[in-house]
């Protein structure tokens, strides 16, 4: 069978779930700016984009200069196509407004240009995360776009998914018609789709978390990973492995190749935060993906997709993958 790219696959779904022709666009442009994130990623030293920008984000991270240019590389390409009405960033305070001169559409795209950029510097997979929503009516309103436009539930996502800059580089996304996997041909230049209809098991022997964080969890956690860690002889009555790669990308990448649990959740380091991750360009992404492979994503006490944004940079406490896991993690926060 002749080989399907990401245009091909968008084209058929167009045909088959009337995938509108913007939204379409949409997912090709991110696609072509992930590909030019890929190769300024892969440069690596060479490219003399390695370290730290000396700044730092709203969420007070050191922004690594592959950040800051994957950040440029995400709204130069998708900002003069007619497709957005605006664009928001875990490198920028505030909404992105779309420039005078071009036409607006009736999309919003969110993203993390690069997560998990802290491993760049010593080569470990890292990734863009993105989510597309519909911009609500503005009512003939013309000024700047507010944040509130983009606080929409992850049930509002149309569209959402990663590239993973790895020893591949691939696309995974879903438009809600189930979750696909698009490895790109560097010889090409194309995306060429490798995993149809993804699925996470619903069981796992494999869980992600920091365990450095242990003493700062809450007792709910404490049990249940201590749990997990006493194996066969233990009360869930079999050995489990762990993983942690410390880039959400690649550990949600895994779980959705071989299943899995990921963790992180709120601690007592910083109190007053509700997890680390942020809800709408990381957590909400993720939580879609998983659920449309028919895994399942909470906070630890309620599905993320639901959660109500209260602005744009809020974090999550997150538990992503295999059902059971899931909802057992779940279950202990019940009490
Ligand atoms: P820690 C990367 O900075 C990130 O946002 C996620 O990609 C990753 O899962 C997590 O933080 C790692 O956090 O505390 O283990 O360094």
């Amino acid at each position: 069978m002749s080989r399907v790219t990401l245009s091909r696959y968008l084209i058929e779904q167009t045909r088959s779930h009337n995938t509108p022709a913007d939204l379409r666009f949409l997912i090709e442009v991110v696609a072509r700016a992930c590909k030019e994130i890929s190769h300024a990623v892969s440069k690596g030293a060479l490219g003399g984009v390695l370290g730290s920008m000396g700044t730092e984000n709203v969420q007070g991270e050191v922004q690594k200069k592959l950040d800051v240019i994957s950040n440029e590389i995400l709204l130069e390409a998708n900002e003069w196509g007619g497709h957005l009405a605006g664009m928001a960033s875990e490198e920028m305070d505030n909404a992105y407004q779309i420039p005078g001169q071009y036409p607006k559409g009736a999309y919003l795209l969110v993203f993390d240009p690069l997560d998990g950029s802290s491993n760049i510097d010593v080569n470990v997979s890292v990734g863009t995360i993105f989510s597309v929503l519909r911009c609500p009516d503005r009512n003939g309103e013309s000024g700047d776009l507010g944040e509130e436009a983009f606080l929409q539930p992850g049930t509002q996502q149309v569209a959402a998914g990663y590239a993973i800059y790895g020893p591949q580089t691939m696309l995974m996304l879903t438009l809600g018609d189930g979750v696909m996997g698009f490895t790109l041909d560097r010889e090409m230049g194309s995306f060429v789709l490798t995993h149809e209809n993804i699925r996470v098991p619903e069981s796992t022997a494999e869980f992600a978390i920091n365990m450095s964080n242990q003493r700062h969890w809450e007792a709910p956690v404490q049990r249940y990973v201590s749990e997990l860690l006493a194996g066969k002889e233990g009360p869930l009555g079999k050995n489990y492995n762990m993983r942690w790669i410390a880039s959400m990308v690649a550990d949600v990448h895994r779980i959705l190749t071989r299943g899995g649990l990921f963790m992180y959740p709120r601690d007592a380091r910083e109190p007053e935060k509700p997890g680390k991750l942020r809800l709408m360009y990381e957590a909400n992404p993720m939580s879609m993906l998983i659920e449309q492979a028919g895994g399942a994503a909470t906070n630890g006490t309620q599905r993320i997709l639901d959660i109500q944004p209260e602005s744009l940079h809020q974090r999550v406490a997150v538990f992503l993958g295999s059902k059971e896991e899931v909802e057992r993690a779940t279950a202990y926060h019940q009490g």
